[in-house]
């Protein structure tokens, strides 16, 4: 992936804001998420009729359909491999993109005019919006969904008006979501407000980590509350743009000590969900500390914490880090540290975190290949960390922005089930290995194989033989599923 060019850093540090919440200066139709004060209120959040007039139950109607608002591949009840396909999904929306992302750039105003935004970012506009998650979600037939703090409830002028803003929001959302209806997992946003430009738990003020510590406990409460199944951290600023002036030593231990204190809260509340840490190597940061699974799970095992959390695969963050979405989650996998997908992807000539639905047939078939090894991702899932292109301004793009992403995902599903079918990619890795199909083989597996040992054969064996890789033919086999 294309790196930046380090003097368009600051304008696209800034951009990436923009881009992420609406923060831009002209006339936005929603306020900023963190600047509540600024906004006026408005009345109330009651909302005549649907948001999505029009818009049906989104239905499955097979690969031949030309219904845009119906979904091709994704099945939920059917079974393949095993299992239904929506119990191999767990497909969630993500309320930030969704529902906060108002399409600016770097260059252009936000795009979105939603029917039902009132340009404040008011309690009763939260309100409102949290009304039209729950009709999206149920016309959409998905029944997880995911949120950071801030993007649902807008702050106050002090951290108590702060929670009880969010506690009443969620209390609609309790009462919305039914019996059916729970978060995959909650955050807490610990990157847009201007007291967390060192970063939270690594920042160089003791007052900002107290807060954040205090915002990550009510994020906890909060999405315990919910049912939620998962609780993520991501460290959008936890990472350094100079050396020269960080101790870096000093913010890991930092970072270390405070999961220590939310896996002590967890237990203390009685919260059973996962915690998942999210890898992502730079932005806004230059150099962020969890770059990539293996950093993060170096980062865990040193600290003891391993067996605490799982991580969050972003396939755009994996590919920001120079990995292929399914490098990073084999890595996770391997160390039985998959707990959940960001299903998005970038733009390959972009080199930052687009954050777009996952449309590419041949990746979709790579990530569902990880998740069915890993015999799926229960308690966690997939969420849809992607928002529509800045270009797609109608509500009907956002559903199918959301059929075609979960689409994606279920026929790259329905071809793994063809490639372990076929067997024959397995049967050119199996005989890739196969010298080790043997005596000594076993002894290097069991630790018995020692190198005098192993030069006894050496020189018994003679000048070994090595075979073809065979990769052409390993594509060829791959793309004959697609
Ligand atoms: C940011 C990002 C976040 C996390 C949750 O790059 O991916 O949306 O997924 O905080
Ligand atoms: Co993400």
């Amino acid at each position: 992936m294309e790196k930046m060019k380090a003097g368009n850093y600051f304008l696209y540090l800034f951009c990436l804001i923009v881009v992420s919440f609406p923060v831009i200066a002209v006339a936005p139709p929603t306020c900023p998420a963190n600047e509540g004060s600024k906004c006026k209120d408005s009345d109330s959040d009651e909302w005549k009729g649907e948001f999505f007039p029009g818009i049906p139950k989104i239905k499955y109607e097979g690969p031949k359909t030309k219904n845009p608002l119906a979904f091709k591949w994704y099945n939920a009840e059917e079974e393949i491999l095993g299992k239904k396909m929506k119990d191999w999904m767990r497909f969630s929306v993500a309320f930030w993109h969704t529902f906060r992302g108002m399409g600016g750039d770097p260059f252009g105003a936000p795009t979105k005019n939603w029917p039902w935004e009132d340009g404040t970012n008011s309690l009763a506009m939260a309100k409102r919006r949290m009304r039209a998650n729950f009709e999206f979600l149920d016309k959409l037939g998905v029944d997880l969904w995911c949120f950071h703090d801030r993007d649902i409830a807008p702050d106050g002028e002090t951290l108590k008006e702060t929670n009880a803003n969010l506690d009443e929001v969620v209390a609609l959302a309790k009462e919305l979501q039914g019996t059916k209806i729970h978060p995959l997992w909650g955050t807490a946003q610990l990157f847009l407000h201007p007291r967390y430009m060192h970063g939270g738990a690594t920042s160089s003020e003791l007052g900002v980590y107290a807060f954040a510590a205090a915002q990550v406990k009510k994020a906890m409460e909060v999405t315990h509350y919910l049912g939620g199944e998962n609780y993520v951290f991501w460290g959008g600023r936890e990472g350094y743009q100079t050396l020269l002036n960080t101790d870096m030593e000093r913010e890991l231990d930092h970072m270390a000590r405070f999961m220590e204190a939310a896996v002590a809260y967890k237990k203390k509340i009685g919260f059973n969900g996962t915690l998942l840490i999210e890898p992502k190597p730079q932005e806004p940061t230059k150099h962020q500390y969890d770059w990539d699974a293996a950093t993060t799970a170096n980062f865990l095992r040193k600290y003891g914490l391993i067996g605490q959390f799982k991580l969050n695969i972003e396939c755009n963050h994996a590919t920001l880090s120079g990995h292929s979405c399914h490098h990073d989650l084999e890595t996770a996998r391997i160390n039985g540290l998959l707990g959940n997908i960001d299903a998005n992807t970038g733009d390959p000539q972009i080199g930052w975190d687009t954050d777009q639905f996952l449309m590419d047939i041949g990746e979709a078939t790579l990530v569902m290949l990880s998740v069915v090894r890993n015999g799926g991702l229960a308690p966690g899932g997939f969420n849809f960390d992607a928002k529509l292109r800045r270009e797609s301004t109608d509500v009907e793009d956002i559903f199918i922005a959301h059929i075609a992403g979960m689409d994606t995902l279920a026929r790259g599903l329905r071809n793994v089930d063809k490639l372990i079918s076929d067997g024959s990619l397995a049967e050119l890795v199996r005989k890739r290995y196969q010298s080790f199909d043997s005596e000594i083989g076993a002894q290097i597996k069991a630790g018995k194989a020692d190198f005098e040992m192993l030069e006894k054969a050496a020189m018994e064996w003679g000048e070994p033989k090595v075979p073809s890789a065979k990769q052409e033919l390993a594509e060829m086999i791959f793309q004959s599923v697609l």
